[in-house]
């Protein structure tokens, strides 16, 4: 099955400020649908056409295929990306099972500000990462395409660090863009909806 591009779930423009409607137009309709064409190729007649998204991102990157890791990451990677964000988003009020997680991890402000961390040390392309490990709550980073699935965790709130996210809204501030992403932008709601496929 090839992959295919979703939709914004959001107008272009809904994210104001924090992140631009020529933002979202180059992010998703263009460098996102270049992961899923490319990706598509790659997996055509081959035993990933009908495997979930999230077996072939583990299994690419267990066989060392770095091309599909690359492909397939950015595709699973941006899909939930687009739903990680909604028009009036972020803030400190968590849902339960969240609250819970980040309470027992060492409190928001401390989530909030090891995670801008790890997207601010990612050097070069790559995400910051909220995700569950033995249920539990950790901060990670990962280069390129590469996610938590990857790595042995399930991944609950991705940030892309890649320079085509902010370069047009925040130019070389990084720092900045990952503020905004947990104080203005993040879907707590949709972070909470993936905690059940730990
Ligand atoms: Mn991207």
């Amino acid at each position: 099955m090839a992959f295919t591009l979703p939709d914004l779930p959001y107008p272009h423009d809904a994210l104001g400020a924090h992140m631009s409607k020529e933002t979202l137009e180059f992010h998703h309709d263009k460098h996102h649908l270049a992961y899923v064409n490319t990706g598509s190729g790659l997996i055509e007649g081959t035993k990933f056409a009908d495997m979930a998204l999230e077996d072939i991102c583990k299994t690419a990157f267990s066989e060392g295929n770095q091309a599909l890791v690359n492909q397939a990451g950015q595709h699973y990677n941006h899909t939930h990306f687009w739903n990680w964000m909604k028009p009036n988003g972020g803030g400190t009020a968590l849902p339960g099972k969240l609250e819970g997680l980040v309470s027992a991890y060492g409190g928001f402000d401390k989530m909030r500000a090891d995670f801008i961390t790890a997207g601010t040390t990612q050097f070069g392309s790559g995400w910051a990462w909220l995700a569950i490990k033995d249920g539990k709550l950790e901060v990670t980073k990962t280069a390129n395409g590469e996610n938590p699935l990857m790595h042995g965790s399930q991944p609950i709130l991705g940030c892309d660090v890649w320079e085509h996210s902010y370069y047009i809204d925040y130019r070389n501030a990084r720092p900045k863009y990952l503020e905004a992403f947990i104080d203005n932008l993040v879907n707590w709601e949709y972070v909470e909806g993936m905690i059940d496929k730990a």
